[in-house]
């Protein structure tokens, strides 16, 4: 018979379900069971008499998350889930559990968080959590469509590089033969370099590495970029353009498909409007100073200024919103500068910075200038350097946190609830 998922059974249907038992009673002469799999829980009825023998015996013999096959029929009950039971012809106890569970998986009794990623596909098995995996797997499939839809080329970059774009300090150094590499912290210089291949739009996702000694609710040391560059921009508008309209199309389509992930999980989604608000970093500064919070022109915006400029343009109806014209010392060598500000953008949403980008510097002589003065030897870029030098146009892109952005969604306390395995300084197994 054809196994189906508990919610697809209709009454007066002879089906098989496969999955893990979620809850036991024994009335004695009557023992019920519930029966859990992806799609949530179907009651298990046996009485003695009207089942085989076999099964009612194997129904005493359940324990809490045993991995079971049902197969029965379909049954009217008012008092079961969903109004429906199944009456059990043949049960096979596929693989028993142990009976100490290291965690609850349905959280009646808090388990810790690290015990719970130790044992992370146990704690997975809680369907708020799988709702959580979903909202993020469709994040990621409308992500993919915008950016086919807009005509971009997706590419893949390596992964193991010779020379890292954000700061020496973060880096993962891996043996490489008899040569030091590293693990990616950004596909930065290469999708850069694609600029002057003639494929104008390219986009890019993959892991990227951040040795990072952090210990916050919004970083990680592994962590899923969602990257794009795009040739012939007149400025960053061009990009945070491109950025609002994938940001609107994803939303949309994880509104559209997560309809019951998202009332389980009790989040509604708020579709901005285009355009998205723009505001410039002298103008932050500005209303953080009015507001009290200690900050000078210059600073990159911490975590707390963040929060507290998230606060102030929620106010003013603004989820979402870019912060403009960065001051140029804050900024990376890569961004092209404006005299003091820069023409790099941030993307913000609920007080957190989601993306990163703006237009790029595409003249050869200017790059290798601002790398000097940033104290970065242009001889360990020359790879990179060389893709300017052979009609390189002007440019711009971005990369985006796309943990970040589900974590913001579903309003949870920690990137890593969106992440299944995740990766930090503490945290190398499972
Ligand atoms: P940046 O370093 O700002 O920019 O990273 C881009 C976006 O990635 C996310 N992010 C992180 N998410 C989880 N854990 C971390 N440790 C972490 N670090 C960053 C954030 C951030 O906005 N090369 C540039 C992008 C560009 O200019 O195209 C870059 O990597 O959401």
């Amino acid at each position: 018979m054809q196994r189906k998922y508990s919610s697809e059974t209709r009454i007066g249907d002879q089906a098989q379900v496969n999955g893990w038992v979620a809850k036991v009673r024994d009335l004695g002469g009557l023992k019920f069971f519930l029966l859990r799999d992806r799609t949530g829980e179907i009651q298990v009825t046996a009485k003695k008499g009207s089942v085989p023998e076999g099964v009612f015996k194997k129904v005493s013999e359940l324990g809490r998350e045993d991995c079971v096959s049902v197969t029965g029929n379909v049954e009217k009950a008012g008092q079961a889930p969903g109004g429906k039971e199944m009456v059990p012809k043949v049960l096979e106890i596929v693989a028993k559990s142990e009976t100490q569970l290291p965690i609850d998986v349905f959280g009646k009794i808090e388990s810790g968080k690290d015990k719970r990623f130790d044992f992370r596909w146990l704690d997975v098995r809680d369907p708020k959590l799988q709702a959580i995996l979903k909202v993020k797997s469709t994040t990621l499939k409308h992500i993919r469509g915008y950016f086919e839809k807009a005509g971009f080329v997706e590419v893949q970059t390596p992964v193991i590089q010779a020379a890292g774009a954000e700061g020496g300090a973060t880096m993962f150094p891996v043996v490489y033969y008899e040569r030091e590499a590293f693990l990616r912290q950004s596909p930065q210089l290469y999708k850069q370099m694609l600029m002057a291949s003639g494929l104008d739009k390219v986009w890019e996702i993959g892991q990227v590495f951040r040795a990072e000694k952090f210990h916050t609710s919004r970083h990680v040391s592994e962590f899923i970029s969602v990257d794009f560059e795009q040739a012939w921009i007149e400025s960053e508008d061009d990009i945070m353009n491109t950025l609002e309209s994938m940001v609107v199309h994803s939303l949309k389509g994880v509104a559209k498909d997560c309809k019951d992930e998202l009332e389980m999980l009790g989040k509604k989604i708020t579709i901005p409007e285009l355009p998205l608000k723009r505001i410039t970093y002298d103008k932050v500064v500005e209303k953080l100073k009015k507001s009290g919070v200690a900050i000078e022109w210059g600073d990159d915006l911490e975590d707390a200024q963040e929060k507290k400029l998230g606060e102030m343009m929620r106010k003013k109806g603004h989820e979402w919103y870019f912060v403009t014209k960065y001051p140029s010392k804050v900024k990376p060598f890569y961004i092209m500068l404006d005299g003091k500000v820069s023409r790099g953008i941030d993307l913000d949403y609920k007080g957190m910075e989601i993306a990163s980008g703006g237009q790029r510097e595409h003249r050869v002589e200017v790059l290798k200038k601002v790398m000097k003065r940033k104290g970065m030897d242009p001889h360990k870029f020359e790879f990179y350097l060389d893709a300017f030098r052979y009609g390189m146009p002007p440019h711009g892109g971005i990369g985006f946190g796309v943990e970040r952005m589900v974590e913001k969604i579903l309003d949870l306390p920690d990137i890593k609830e969106v992440i299944l395995f995740p990766r930090t300084p503490d945290r190398l197994v499972p």
